[in-house]
């Protein structure tokens, strides 16, 4: 979790803040052991805007007891973030949207670190739903643990992620069952095993086929191959 924590002018500089989830147990400070902070080459502040005690501006309380050009400092703040796998290496890079100021790209080297990163990501396709599925929830079944995630395609205050849906999985190499809930309220799994670290994309079942699954399940045919068209593409 990111949090973008600036107010910036006339407030001083605000920390932005990483908080890992420790297995469900606490958040766990993170922004200086990751790198996020301090900021490159210790910058906190930048010029914002320029006013003339000699001039208009001769009135303005930061002119007081001035003349000539007066310049008006702000601190670096960031004010929304987005989290995403930018460079599709695996693991989760953050790009910041700061007031006044160049954003922030923060690649993650997690995937270089870590041998066994495991991952799945999940792009749905609605039918009945909207087109992207939004508002779907979406359950992971890997290991011995249950990932649930609203798939509401942002990733934050005033910020617009990117799809597909990242799940971390742990020790976790492949998925045992994905499981979804369409905004039409039609509740969908794919069965597995998913191998981890790949893409896979689910379209939203049609209800005639749907129904035709229903009737072969009455009657006693579901043959695996069956099954897994639900399941059309990996990466
Ligand atoms: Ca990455
Ligand atoms: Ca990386």
């Amino acid at each position: 979790m990111f949090l973008a924590s600036s107010m910036c002018f006339p407030f001083r500089y605000g920390v932005n803040s990483v908080l890992l989830n420790n297995r469900g147990q606490r958040f766990l400070d993170s922004e200086f052991i990751l790198g996020v902070e301090p900021r490159r080459d210790g910058r906190l502040v930048k010029p914002w805007f320029e006013l003339d005690a000699d001039g208009e501006d001769e009135l303005h309380p930061m002119c007081r007891d001035r003349t000539g050009k007066v310049m008006v400092w702000s601190a670096l703040g960031t004010r929304s973030s987005v989290i995403f796998d930018l460079d599709d290496d695996g693991d989760l890079d953050i790009v910041t949207n700061d007031f006044n100021s160049r954003r922030m790209v923060l690649i993650s080297n997690l995937s270089e670190r870590v041998a066994d990163l495991w991952y799945l990501k999940i792009k749905l396709i609605g039918s009945q739903s909207n087109r992207d599925g939004l508002g779907a929830i979406v359950t992971v079944v890997a290991g011995d643990e249950a990932y649930v995630k609203v798939y509401d395609g942002k990733s934050g205050y005033l910020s617009q992620s990117l799809y597909p849906l990242y799940f971390g999985l742990g020790a976790a190499a492949e998925v045992e069952r994905v499981d979804v809930l369409w905004p039409s309220g039609q509740e969908q799994s794919v069965p597995g095993p998913i191998e981890a670290n790949t893409l896979v994309e689910i379209r939203e079942e049609s209800q005639s086929r749907r129904r035709a699954r229903r009737s072969e399940v009455g009657s006693g045919v579901r043959s695996a191959p069956a099954r897994r068209r639900w399941l059309l593409c990996r990466r």
